[in-house]
């Protein structure tokens, strides 16, 4: 099984993480996006939308982050990670579907317009999307850090795909000046996902130097 991926992308990072995680048996070939290592026709004609990261099985291969992570709890589980409980499952299922149609907004603008601007010369953030992008930070951060006053893990008391993924969207948080500082929840429960021998393992080398591009 091999991962094409891109380890600071907060998509590739939380699928290694899965990956270390499960001890899952994949090779991992990186693509250095910022030089354009993603389109070549090894990689693209695995993937439609051009994107990583990309997981390929045999004759199958499979793109979207959260998809690849379900795939690699059933393929390398069973694992806590993603339970076998149908509610528990359905539970992990609903914060991952949030992500993608919530979170994933808001963070992926401050994201774009505070971070991979500077770094790519692609000039000035956009004041007027960032207001925008504050709103339904709020509504998010605010959803999240209640739901975090009672429990240690997005799920509960286990570590699961949903930790991993609702993560990777506060990786840049700093750096991409996202407005978290008052979420005291969620800030403890991101400290506790980055504790993990899976997440602090994959943490990306050049982190600081990406961070340091930006600010
Ligand atoms: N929804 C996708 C997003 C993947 C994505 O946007 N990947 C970006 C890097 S973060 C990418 O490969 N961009 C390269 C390009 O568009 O050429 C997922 O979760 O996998």
């Amino acid at each position: 099984m091999r991962l094409y991926c891109f380890p600071p992308s907060h998509h590739s990072w939380r699928v290694l993480a899965t990956v270390a995680h499960l001890k899952a048996d994949v090779d991992v070939e990186v693509a250095n996006l910022l030089k354009g290592e993603h389109k070549v026709a090894e990689i693209q004609q695995h993937n439609i939308t051009g994107r990583l990261p990309i997981l390929v099985d045999g004759d199958f291969s499979l793109w979207e982050s959260n998809a690849i992570m379900q795939y690699l709890a059933d393929r390398f589980g069973p694992s806590s990670l993603y339970p076998e409980d149908t509610q528990k499952r359905a539970d992990v299922n609903r914060w991952l579907a949030w992500q993608m149609c919530h979170l994933a907004l808001p963070t992926n603008t401050f994201l774009f317009q505070n971070m991979l601007k500077p770094i790519l010369d692609m000039g000035a953030p956009d004041p007027a999307k960032l207001e925008e992008a504050a709103e339904s930070f709020k509504d998010c951060a605010v959803v999240l850090d209640r739901h975090l006053q009672t429990n240690k893990f997005i799920c509960g008391d286990e570590l699961t795909l949903a930790d991993f993924s609702i993560a990777s969207c506060f990786a840049y948080a700093e750096p991409a000046k996202m407005p978290w500082s008052s979420y005291d929840n969620v800030q403890a429960w991101y400290q506790r996902v980055a504790q993990t021998p899976a997440w602090s393992e994959t943490t990306p080398e050049w982190e600081a130097e990406t961070i340091s591009a930006a600010s």
